[in-house]
């Protein structure tokens, strides 16, 4: 029998020698070109480059090194000095078919890609195929097909003036198919806080976080997702603040932080104990947890008001500010803490120690990440943290506030600039009026919509501006074969990934400058901007020579395959938008005048430029014109019963990935090494089970629709985890996950609540 004594507990800080060891794994996988210690200096500072990997913003005073270990990964990975040449394909062993058979690692270790391809089905290889070809071929298809039956995908990768013009192209051509990763991501943000906030994006902004007394975090892993967040981590521990933390998972960047910049830390070892408390709940408990937070407060608040002294809840701020309060408070005295603590997996004790830590607190800030996005009642989540953070005003002052943390590092930017399947939320009149066409009004189809369309056959075409889709969407099996029977395949790309390997009847891999490399057109080297997670507006340019001469920027591509599928007009000056991005710019300044004032000046501010936000100044843009309570109408956010045999699985990212980018096997924050095909369960679960730790076992989705969604092959491995909670990693999981199984408000895929049964073999 494993007892959890048994497990590994200490994996060693986040940041300190092993950021160092893991940066220089991926050093020696990559052979990065050499001046890659000169790009990673510009990184994220004013006349620099934005780092390609997450969306944590850059701060106005940057350090000589602004960057982390999984933002040189990232970098590492772009700079590789490995070439995927047309030559690749003349390999006899190197046909589609049989590169199925391949890891992702290997895919993208390939290297860059250098030349525009098209798929040749008589020799299952792609071929090397020139730019204008591929442009009349793409733009002929694209204008023989039904409007609504193409889809324009963006990974949150391009800038937001390729980003512009490919929203454009998609209207101009005739519908609002834009679908983005933020679909399978915060798009539970977008509308979840929007419904309760009037705001689709965080609440706070740098200086926030050099003011709070305390971070809340729920479902976030900066230590792995957003390094650079561990320092205002440790700013805020070491003026003596706390950090509370729920998470089914213990990560190692939410236990501590050897400051990798510091040198006298990195010598002595130093490490900051970052959690002051750390709830290891159930996967989807957060719904109860935060009740039982809430229902501390409202207790408090009434023994305060009994015994004479200061409110706890802000009743001044409640009533200005708020609608929906009566009902709730109603609803957190109404629950009993045995429910709560059966639903949540946590003690009385423990969330009541939680409580005094927020009741004591004067500013707090709540950070979140797919932990709460990624469920079926993912909203619900959301709801219940801004309800616990209005109980005392923390929203819209300074040091509080609500911190969704992003994904992409320009996936809040592109939907910004009118990427978006809704039409509310782009002024299409303005659009009529700059562009002089009639945009489509009917709304187009978010990343559910369009995998359930392709399922049903009804979506013949897929552009994608970067990304993954085959392998980061759910039911993966069945996308491989709906991806494969459209018309036409388009993916712009920087490597080799597995959507590239189910080529539609016609195929092309049209690759794309990454952001490091110099951009010339006609007018010189251009600028691109990016929005971060604070809304904060950032220029980048690019410095390196381009990895091949063959090589467009996004911004071409984007014009390119625009002229050849909209038919012209007088307003759609494609060519002059590509020779001089500033143009774009304008047009954006234009089409979205509050947020953009003075754009091409403003552009190159240290932090960059604030767009603004209605909550972070009390202004709420809800139907009620107040921010909303909501009053859960379930204890926690799934969207299935526990039943014997069930368990809840997480699908995690480990530290040497980004997304279905995988840099390597060590996911050392974890201490699990050299496997991705494992499942971590507790040893309490394991021996329930009759399973012993270390056998090989099957992962079976519990749904019951007939279909038939398997994993086999994954060693299971004991963890330090909840009864009932167990882990894999996506994306190979993806293969479980039901396309229907989503967040009901959002349609997020549920990817961190999959209910699933597991057989040994
Ligand atoms: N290096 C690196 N950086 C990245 C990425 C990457 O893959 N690699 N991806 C980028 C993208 S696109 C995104 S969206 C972000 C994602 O960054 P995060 O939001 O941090 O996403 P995940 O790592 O998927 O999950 C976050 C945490 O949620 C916890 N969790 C799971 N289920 C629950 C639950 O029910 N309740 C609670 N409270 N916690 C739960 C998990 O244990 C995990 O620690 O990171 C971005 N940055
Ligand atoms: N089960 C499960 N599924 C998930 C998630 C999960 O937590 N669990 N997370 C979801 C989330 S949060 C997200 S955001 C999605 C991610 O889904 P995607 O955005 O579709 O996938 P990525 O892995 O980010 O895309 C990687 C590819 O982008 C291309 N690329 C890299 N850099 C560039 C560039 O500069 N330009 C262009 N044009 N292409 C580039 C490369 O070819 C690379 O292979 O996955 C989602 N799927
Ligand atoms: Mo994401």
């Amino acid at each position: 029998m494993t007892d959890q004594t048994d497990l590994p507990e200490d994996y060693g800080a986040a940041g300190g020698w092993g950021s160092m060891r893991g940066m220089a794994r991926t050093l020696r996988e990559t052979h990065p070109t050499p001046m890659v210690v000169r790009s990673l200096g510009r990184m994220n500072k004013p006349r620099g480059v934005m780092c390609v990997s997450c969306a944590w913003p850059k701060p106005a005073n940057y350090s000589a090194f602004e960057f982390c270990e999984n933002g040189a990964k990232a970098t590492m990975w772009e700079l590789t000095s490995a070439r995927c040449t047309p030559e690749f394909w003349k390999n006899p062993a190197h046909s589609v078919t049989a590169l199925r058979a391949w890891k992702d690692h290997d895919l993208e270790k390939t290297g860059r890609l250098t030349h525009p391809l098209r798929y040749n089905a008589e020799t299952d290889r792609y071929e090397e195929v020139s730019w204008d070809e591929a442009f009349a071929a793409i733009g002929a298809t694209l204008q023989a097909l039904p409007r609504e039956s193409a889809v324009f995908y963006a990974s949150g990768h391009a800038g937001l003036e390729a980003s512009y013009l490919y929203a454009l192209l998609a209207r101009a051509y005739g519908n609002n198919n834009l679908p983005q990763s933020s679909n399978m991501c915060h798009e539970t943000t977008s509308v979840g806080l929007t419904k309760v906030i009037g705001s689709p994006v965080g609440t706070i902004v740098w200086d926030d976080l050099a003011e709070t007394d305390a971070f809340f975090f729920f479902g976030q892993n900066p230590g792995t997702n957003s390094p650079r967040f561990l320092h205002p981590m440790k700013d805020l521990k070491d003026r003596g603040g706390k950090i509370i933390t729920f998470n089914p998972v213990i990560e190692q960047g939410l236990v501590s932080f050897v400051d990798p910049q510091n040198p006298l830390a990195m010598l002595t070892g130093k490490e900051t104990k970052i959690s002051d408390q750390y709830h290891q709940l159930k996967a989807g408990g957060d719904v109860a947890a935060i009740l039982g937070l809430c229902k501390c407060v409202v207790e408090a608040d009434d023994a305060a008001r009994a015994a004479g002294k200061a409110d706890v809840i802000d009743h001044a701020f409640v009533a200005q500010h708020t609608t929906g309060f009566d009902a709730f408070i109603q609803s957190c005295r109404d629950a009993s803490w045995a429910e709560i603590e059966r639903e949540s997996g946590l003690t009385e004790a423990a969330l009541r120690e939680a409580g005094d830590v927020y009741i004591a607190a004067e500013k707090v800030i709540g950070v979140y990440g797919m932990g709460l996005t990624q469920h079926t009642h993912g909203a619900l989540n959301i709801a219940m943290l801004v309800n616990l953070l209005l109980l005392r005003g923390n929203i819209g002052r300074p040091g509080a506030g609500c911190c969704p943390v992003r994904g992409h590092s320009n996936v809040q930017g592109q939907r910004t600039v009118g990427i978006a399947e809704k039409t509310k939320l782009v002024p299409l009149d303005k659009l009529k009026e700059l562009f002089g066409f009639d945009p489509p009004t009917r709304d187009g189809m978010n990343i559910v919509e369009a995998t359930e369309a392709l399922f049903e056959g009804k979506v013949k075409a897929f552009v994608s501006l970067g990304g993954n889709l085959v392998r980061a969407v759910p039911d993966q099996q069945r996308m491989e074969t709906a991806w494969a029977a459209q018309e036409l395949t388009v993916m712009v790309s920087t490597k080799l990934n597995r959507s590239h390997l189910f080529p539609a009847r016609q195929a092309y891999i049209l690759p794309c400058l990454g952001r490091f490399e110099e951009d010339m057109q006609a007018t010189g080297n251009q600028s691109v901007t990016t929005e971060d997670s604070f809304s904060m507006i950032s220029a980048s340019i690019g410095h390196r020579e381009p990895p091949s001469a063959m090589l467009k920027s996004e911004l071409a591509i984007v014009t390119g395959i625009a002229k050849a599928a909209v038919p012209p007009m007088p307003g759609l000056k494609w060519d002059d938008w590509t020779a001089d991005y500033s143009l774009v710019r304008d047009l954006i300044e234009k089409t979205y005048p509050d947020d953009f004032r003075d754009f091409n000046a403003r552009m190159y501010e240290a932090g960059g430029f604030y767009r603004g936000n209605g909550a972070h100044e009390r202004i709420w843009k809800t139907p009620e014109g107040k921010a909303v309570f909501t009053t859960p109408g379930q204890l926690n956010s799934l969207g299935f019963q526990d039943a014997p045999g069930r368990y809840r699985l997480i699908t995690l990212r480990s530290n040497d990935q980004f997304n279905t980018t995988i840099y390597g096997y060590s996911d050392r924050l974890r201490g699990l090494e050299g496997s991705r095909d494992i499942v971590l369960m507790c040893p309490e679960d394991i021996d329930a089970a009759g399973l012993t730790n270390g056998q090989t076992v099957t992962l079976i989705t519990d749904v019951d629709d007939g279909q038939d969604r398997r994993l086999a092959g994954l060693t299971l491995t004991a963890y330090k985890l909840p009864l009932g909670t167990i882990a894999g990693y996506y994306p190979e999981c993806n293969v479980l996950v039901p396309v229907q199984h989503h967040d009901a408000l959002s349609k997020t895929p549920a990817s961190k609540s999959v209910p699933v049964r597991i057989e040994a073999g």
